[in-house]
């Protein structure tokens, strides 16, 4: 019996002192995201669909007392955005279900100015019941933007109409739809039916979509889940903190500056990471004289890497036309935007690579870097804010774009990093230098041919993390920013 338990003390003596060995995790510094914050980053690219009676009247804010059988879709197919949503690579879907004239997608039984009232489908159509089915069946996530300007209910503009906006807000997120990934909250307060303008009670509307949909990401100017990244052209800011002070801000007039909603504020007390809303087309509703003007490819992916590849969720704008169809033009598009992002994106030139550097232990080991795992990372010790990791290839490499990711649950943390590559020389050359990297950073590089790289971490603001580095060689969109 004793010499049977002697093996047994040894292995558990051996499992203590493995345990104590194990280095420990950094600690999470400042502000991370929720796990549905970080889902929500991870999908990378959603849909925006503009939809409603401006479809039909050519206006891109339209004032309200437009008859409600202007909304006639012809031919409405929902599944038809779903799939081309689907194919481009998208993750989910986001559809004005009500924009500032009030006009509701749905029969929503706080208005008389919504689908029921119009002699679509004599009155029995659904858009938000049709989009949320179609985008289950296509394995996409399900988002509603819902204006809280509303310029055809003549109780905005009175205390009454928060009320009136919540119980708006609940027909939509009570469940009938499944869930929403993500709330959109515009923060425009323009003048209602009366004249006069609305008091919005902000904790009131997010409090009512915490309570309905709890892992809802809320939109705003200042989140809470998500911030609006400053302008309507696509372009995230070059450093792009997803932390921003908020105390003291509010969604519209009272936003803070948007340089500041571009950049973030380092070290900041609150995760609001920056979505960037843009239009495929120059405005945000369908019209047939637009088409002409659909982005081209390179136009899209300039877009792309200002906006995935600086941090940021890309939220494109791609409005379906009076038939309820998004324009074959359109789609056209996104499946060459698509295959452009496949081609660019389809060997990592570095996978095969050796990486050295110094590191906090063998679990966030310099290698780490190069494992498509999330989980999986790259750190220095406590206290060393700044290191380089070194990646040695077996033969040379071209490329002109370097994939960086932090492990952002632990906290946004680099503040500034560059990028050499090895001469035939022997020397180090510089190719890049920048501030952020965040969730992911897609640096563009002039087009090198190198044997080695060496990503540098000039500062952070802790030690710093890296989940990812990985090249590619961009031969659509060649240009450096
Ligand atoms: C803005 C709105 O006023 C535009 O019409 C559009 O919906 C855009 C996404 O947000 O603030």
């Amino acid at each position: 019996m004793k010499n049977r338990c002697r093996p047994c003390l040894s292995f558990c003596l051996l499992l203590c002192l493995a345990a104590a060995c194990t280095v420990r995790p950094p600690e999470p510094y400042g502000a991370v995201p929720t796990p549905e914050q970080l889902a929500w980053q991870q999908m990378e690219m959603n849909l925006f669909c503009h939809f409603g009676p401006n479809t039909f009247t050519g206006v891109e804010w339209g004032d309200g007392t437009e008859p409600e059988d202007i909304f006639c879709p012809s031919d409405l197919d929902c599944r038809q955005w779903t799939a081309t949503a689907r194919k481009a690579g998208f993750k989910g879907v986001i559809l004005t279900a009500k924009h500032h004239d009030g006009f509701c997608l749905w029969p929503s039984p706080e208005s008389v100015h919504t689908v029921a009232q119009s002699a679509w489908r004599e009155g029995k159509g659904d858009v938000l019941h049709e989009l949320s089915e179609a985008c289950a069946a296509e394995g996409l996530k399900f988002g509603v933007y819902i204006s809280p300007w509303d310029r055809n209910d003549p109780r905005y503009g009175t205390p009454e109409y928060n009320a009136v906006f919540v119980r708006t807000l609940e027909s939509v997120l009570d469940g009938r739809y499944g869930p929403v990934f993500e709330q959109w909250f515009d923060g425009a307060c323009g003048e209602g039916p009366t004249g006069k303008r609305q008091v919005y009670d902000w904790p009131l509307f997010n409090g009512t979509v915490a309570r309905l949909q709890p892992q809802a990401v809320i939109f705003s100017d200042v989140g809470p889940g998500c911030r609006w990244v400053g302008n309507e052209r696509g372009q995230a800011g070059r450093t792009n903190w997803s932390t921003l002070e908020v105390d003291g801000f509010e969604p519209g007039a009272g936003s803070p500056p948007v340089e500041v909603l571009n950049c973030g504020t380092p070290g900041a007390s609150h995760w609001a990471a920056a979505e960037t809303d843009v239009s495929i087309r120059p405005g945000w509703f369908w019209r047939a004289s637009e088409t002409p003007q659909v982005k081209s490819v390179r136009q899209l992916l300039k877009i792309y890497y200002e906006s995935v590849g600086r941090n940021s969720l890309l939220l494109l704008n791609v409005p379906p036309d009076t038939r309820g169809r998004i324009d074959p033009v359109d789609s056209l598009r996104l499946m060459e935007f698509r295959a452009a992002l496949d081609d660019i994106f389809a060997d990592d030139l570095a996978a095969d690579a050796t990486v050295a550097g110094d590191a906090r232990g063998r679990h966030f080991a310099p290698a780490n870097v190069l494992s498509p795992a999330y989980d999986r990372y790259w750190a220095l010790p406590d206290g060393q804010t700044g290191g380089a990791l070194t990646l040695s290839f077996p033969g040379p490499r071209t490329f002109n774009r370097v994939l960086l990711q932090e492990y952002i649950p632990l906290g946004q943390r680099i503040t500034a990093f560059h990028l050499e590559i090895l001469t035939p020389e022997g020397e180090w050359l510089e190719i890049a230098r920048e501030t952020t990297v965040g969730y992911k950073r897609i640096v563009l590089t002039p087009t090198v041919t190198t044997a080695a790289l060496r990503v540098v971490v000039d500062d952070a603001l802790v030690c710093p993390t890296l989940t990812r580095v990985a090249l590619y060689h961009d031969t659509v969109y060649c240009e450096v920013d």
